[in-house]
């Protein structure tokens, strides 16, 4: 079952429409692919999404860094986080650049919409589920893709 962050951490109920951006030098395969993880969770739920003209506005900002990048939570390197991301109303998602990622299920890599599909559970207030095919569920495989389910989906309903 999905579950959510303590104190039900959640958007504004009026804030349907959020804002995502890119930090500058982010690749296009990148920005396709968390695009493409938005508008799946926007076909699914009450949320409209779009990427904000300016980056430093944007509600949610998604970065690629390396070991320690100044927020308190270092990566280590290929293995071990992936990525992180915060609950609401914080909107930050970082993926760790020294993991090997790929567009689609490629063996031994990360697929960038599966990963982005998790994380942005988490930037709109879902913890982890105990549902295996929940793309909250807290373990990933590389080399597979993974899509919503309705677990999420109810979660958000709930949350919502
Ligand atoms: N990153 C963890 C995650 O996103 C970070 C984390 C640990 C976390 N505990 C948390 C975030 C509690 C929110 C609440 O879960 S990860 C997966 C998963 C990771 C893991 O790199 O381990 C995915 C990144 F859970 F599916 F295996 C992406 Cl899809
Ligand atoms: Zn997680």
């Amino acid at each position: 079952h999905y579950s959510f962050f303590q104190g039900n951490l959640r958007w504004p109920s009026s804030q349907t429409h959020l804002t995502y951006g890119f930090l500058l030098g982010t690749t296009p395969q990148a920005i396709s692919a968390v695009t493409r993880a938005f508008n799946q969770w926007a076909s699914a739920t009450h949320f409209t999404f779009s990427q904000a003209q300016v980056y430093a506005n944007a509600n949610m900002k998604i970065s690629f860094h390396r070991r320690d990048h100044g927020d308190g939570h270092p990566f280590e390197g290929p293995g071990g986080t992936l990525a992180h991301a915060w609950a609401p109303r914080d909107g930050r998602f970082h993926y760790d650049s020294e993991e090997s990622w790929s567009v689609g299920a490629v063996r031994g890599s990360y697929d960038l919409e599966t990963v982005a599909l998790h994380e942005i559970g988490h930037l709109l207030g879902l913890d982890h589920s105990s549902v295996q095919n929940a793309i909250t569920f807290p373990t990933i495989f590389s080399g597979v893709t993974k899509g919503l389910h309705g677990d999420d989906i109810q979660g958000i309903k709930v949350l919502y």
